[in-house]
């Protein structure tokens, strides 16, 4: 491991090739290309024949020159990277997936060599390295920062952590300055318009997720056409036993968070709320199907990546959140996008954490969403609790809130002190907001939806050379705002319509006969504290 860091603070432009991708340890800082020793990707022009004897794809192909290849780079299995399985057979071959194959080389075999080699072959379309990338978010456990016990709605234990959904302006950003009241996602009053609906499939491509914390126990997504246990593929879709998702990094159905990254994402977006335990996510009811295509040491092959999009969206996942991104530009992981932007599946991904403008996949292929991430004080968050920095370009969609975002322990069903801070988070928000307008209208394309969300973002609200009138490279459209975008199409009546984000106010004036001492106005020690079913919205009247 520490060979890995050497290498990549001093010579920064090195390609390092690792086996079998397991050893990619903590490479979210790794700004250098990372790939699998043992496959790589090919394309053909023809699809290559399946032998009769195995059912499995001949290493002897019939073709001569890829032949010559295969007996040169020693190649001992080649095995298609996408089936049709359950999916569409339309798209499937108009994007010639079923041309494209996974071909496992001897150990020695130089990869890069192999590659350029297969790719000059007139009967190959194209060959690459099956890269790796990185979850875009780092974990931290503290208090810091969280004096009040703001505001308390909806009713969960440790809602006042949850800045984002409800800024008081209590919590510094980390590079400095201060806290602003309203730098939020205006989540509260949206919740009044639409909370939710179990119609919707949330995709949470990830390290897994944890479901024993009550607030994610019955949130996940259940394949009901699938038998537990029984070793059969009884939806025929392709996995076996796949009642709970897939482990798309170890090829079988046991999907835990040994991470914690995937963990937080679902609970950002589907924490169970009102409950009155941990803390609310933002659809209350939409499934979170879990796609774990991130090893628990956060390190994830594109040939991973590609598979579990495809899962996704032939399994009925209508938003794809994949918190996660690579370096390297792959034609194989652009075709899964295709496949799921083809079949309108609404694609939202990390900018990532570099703090610089370098363009990261999938977030910069052409129909994703890319998703920034701002602070406490709604400016681009230069610096998350670890470091880093949310990157720009001009792929970049919106900006959410990225920095200190608790969520639920994966360790630990009686932790609250875990958050994660960069654009992983900030894609959860958008991703829920998503699922959001979903559940409002399901008939919405992804069209549509990218119109909302951008045509109501925050606009100048984070630094003034930075942030241009309109869209500009650091805020994309700006940041997203969940009551703007649930009322864009809204004909119903809204509570408190008239007041604005910046009008809500820290509990210092919510004065109720339940507390007596809500009008300290002296900040408090963040504590465990449960608090009592205050529902803010009364004061208003
Ligand atoms: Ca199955
Ligand atoms: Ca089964
Ligand atoms: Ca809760
Ligand atoms: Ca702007």
């Amino acid at each position: 491991m520490s060979i890995i860091k050497l290498l990549s603070v001093s010579i920064f432009a090195v390609t390092l090739i690792l086996s079998g991708g397991n050893s990619a340890g903590s490479g979210e800082m790794n700004d250098v290309s990372l790939y699998t020793k043992s496959k790589f990707f090919v394309m053909t022009k023809e699809e290559l024949k399946v032998s009769e004897a195995t059912g499995e794809v001949s290493v002897i192909t019939g073709i001569k020159s890829i032949d010559e290849k295969n007996s040169r780079y020693g190649i001992n299995k080649i095995k298609p990277l996408f089936r049709l399985n359950n999916g569409d057979p339309a798209v499937f071959n108009e994007l010639g997936m079923s041309r494209i194959y996974v071909f496992y080389a001897e150990a020695t075999a130089d990869i890069s060599k192999a590659v350029s080699d297969y790719s000059s072959d007139l009967n190959i379309e194209y060959s690459e390295p099956n890269y790796i990338g990185f979850a875009a978010g780092k974990p931290g456990r503290d208090f810091k920062g969280i004096l009040s016990d703001a505001v308390s709605m909806p009713n969960d234990t440790y809602f006042y952590k949850q800045w984002y959904l409800k800024n008081v302006g209590d919590v510094m950003p980390t590079a400095g300055g201060k806290g602003k009241s309203g730098a939020d996602i205006n989540m509260v009053k949206a919740w009044d318009i639409e909370s939710g609906s179990d119609n919707i499939i949330v995709a949470i491509l990830d390290s897994g997720i944890n479901d024993d914390s009550p607030d994610l126990a019955g949130r996940l997504w259940v394949n009901k056409k699938e038998i537990w246990g029984n070793g059969r593929d009884d939806d025929n879709n392709g996995y076996i036993d796949d009642v709970k998702g897939w482990n798309f990094a170890a090829d079988n159905n046991d999907n835990h968070d040994g991470f914690g990254h995937g963990t937080n994402i679902a609970s950002v977006i589907g924490a169970k709320a009102n409950n009155n335990y941990g803390f609310a996510g933002m659809n209350f009811k939409a499934k979170l199907m879990n796609c774990k295509n991130l090893t628990d040491d956060n390190s994830g092959e594109y040939e991973w990546w590609a598979k579990s999009i495809q899962y996704a969206v032939d399994n009925g996942a209508r938003v794809i959140n994949m918190s996660e991104g690579g370096s390297d530009y792959s034609k194989t992981l652009k075709k899964a996008v295709e496949y799921a932007i083809n079949k309108g599946v609404f694609l939202s991904a990390a900018m990532m954490n570099y703090g610089t403008g370098k363009s990261y996949y999938p977030a910069a292929f052409p129909g994703v969403f890319a998703v920034g991430a701002t602070d406490t004080d709604d400016k681009r968050c230069k610096q998350f609790t670890w470091g880093g920095g949310s990157c720009w370009g001009k792929h970049i969609q919106v900006v959410a809130p990225g920095n200190r975002i608790y969520g639920v322990d994966y360790e630990n069903v009686n932790g609250f002190d875990l958050y994660w801070s960069g654009t992983s988070q900030a894609t959860a928000e958008v991703s829920g907001l998503v699922s959001l307008l979903l559940s409002q209208n399901q008939s919405r394309t992804i069209d549509d939806i990218k119109k909302i969300i951008t045509s109501t973002a925050r606009d100048q609200i984070g630094d003034a050379y930075e942030d241009k009138p309109g869209w500009d490279q650091y805020m994309g459209w700006g940041r997203i705002d969940c009551l703007a975008s649930l009322k864009y199409e809204y004909k119903g009546k809204i509570k408190d319509e008239n007041t604005t984000q910046e009008e809500i106010q820290p509990r210092e004036d919510t004065n109720t006969t339940k507390n007596k001492d809500a009008k300290a106005t002296k900040p408090q020690p963040a504590r465990a504290k449960k608090q009592d079913a205050d529902d803010g919205r009364a004061k208003k009247k």
